[in-house]
């Protein structure tokens, strides 16, 4: 495939609430876009880095620049390319695995279009739909918080997530579990905001049946994660640590995790995401599909990479209204706590232009001759 170009493309989309982590408060996501332009087709990718670098060191601006300045070039220079290609090209390039995911989705969706196979199709999806779990932010009381998780279980959605932090652990968990039972499957993410000496305080999360505990630790901190899955019964799970199929092998192979939240931009492309997954499914280790409050774009992508058998899990991968009002493409929505899998060629969902036209706050076209 020869590409002419790529565009990139800044959109301001407002949620629909603000979403508050151990790490900051989002209420509009800055994202960039990627469009490849093949001749005989488009493609288009999502940067899941953020405005601030909170959640990694990434950040939107960087990654609009590393695209730029290195990637670009990098692509242009080469005769023809296909996803594949766009891996060994980027791998010099230190780092940057969420710019470098974008570029990858983008070749990837253009080249999937002039094939005629879908996204689910190429990845090795063994499902036409998708268990949707929903990631719930810290709120200002715990009333507050009753109430979002109400709705959302009104709504369908199969898994809750409670995002944690110092302060906001065993009291919301607590008050959740009294509320809606031992049925419900419920699950927290800390985003690293304890060290290992809170295991006593974290153990005490035990008695609550949680499926899971996300990434309390350091994102460097494995043998943090090791130590703290021999003092508590609720599995340690791995997100901002898992940067890589290398990096999970590892973990594995330290005890530091037995769950694995695979998100394709953190780990450097839709490609690498799943050798995560063949990796941990080889180690028998469980793993769903993380979110980074994704457009349709980026949504379409996620749910056919959760569709693959090691996903057996409920993902981040929550309908498009959980996060805004209109989305850019046609939204995905929930169909007995389900989220369908895109079929047509490549990401299988289409732009609306005139939304996407309406939330552009930048453009620039870079040519490759
Ligand atoms: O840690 O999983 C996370 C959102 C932004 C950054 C990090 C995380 C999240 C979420 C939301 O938990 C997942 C989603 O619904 O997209
Ligand atoms: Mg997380």
């Amino acid at each position: 495939m020869k590409i002419a170009g790529i565009e990139l493309r800044r959109i301001a989309m407002p949620l629909v609430a603000p979403f508050r982590t151990s790490f900051g408060t989002e209420t509009e996501r800055d994202v960039l876009l990627v469009r490849v332009d093949a001749g005989d087709a488009e493609g288009w990718g999502e940067c899941v880095a953020m405005s601030e670098p909170l959640y990694s060191y990434e950040h939107v601006d960087g990654a609009a620049e590393l695209i730029r300045r290195f990637l670009a070039p990098a692509l242009a220079a080469a005769p023809a390319v296909d996803a594949y290609a766009v891996d060994e090209i980027f791998q010099p390039y230190k780092g940057h695995p969420m710019a470098k995911t974008a570029v990858e989705m983008a070749v990837l969706d253009a080249q999937l279009r002039i094939a005629g196979m879908s996204f689910g199709g190429f990845l090795g999806a063994v499902r036409d739909r998708v268990p949707a779990g929903v990631s719930v932010g810290i709120m200002d009381t715990v009333p507050q918080l009753l109430a979002a998780v109400e709705g959302y279980l009104a709504a369908g959605y199969l898994r809750i997530k409670l995002k944690i932090e110092p302060g906001w652990d065993l009291e919301p968990v607590r008050a959740v579990r009294e509320r809606f039972g031992p049925d419900i499957l419920l699950q927290v993410d800390a985003n690293t905001a304890y060290t290992l000496a809170d295991a006593r305080h974290l153990a005490r999360l035990d008695p609550y049946d949680l499926l899971l505990i996300e990434q309390p630790l350091p994102e460097d901190d494995l043998r943090g994660h090791a130590e703290l899955a021999k003092v508590m019964r609720t599995p340690v799970c791995l997100d901002e640590s898992i940067t890589s199929a290398r990096a999970a092998a590892d973990a594995i192979a330290l005890g530091a995790c037995s769950v694995v939240n695979i998100k394709p931009g953190r780990v450097g492309g839709y490609l690498e995401a799943r050798r995560v997954h063949d990796v941990c499914a080889a180690n028998g280790v469980p793993v769903w599909c993380g979110g980074m409050l994704e457009t349709g774009l980026g949504r379409a992508a996620n749910v056919a990479l959760a569709a693959l058998p090691g996903f057996v899990l409920p993902g981040d991968t929550s309908a498009s209204d959980r996060y805004y009002r209109a989305d850019i493409t046609a939204p995905f929505v929930l169909e007995d706590g389900h989220v369908r899998v895109p079929t047509a060629a490549g990401l299988g969902v289409e732009i609306d232009t005139a939304q996407l036209a309406d939330r552009t706050t930048a453009t620039e076209w870079i040519p490759f001759s």
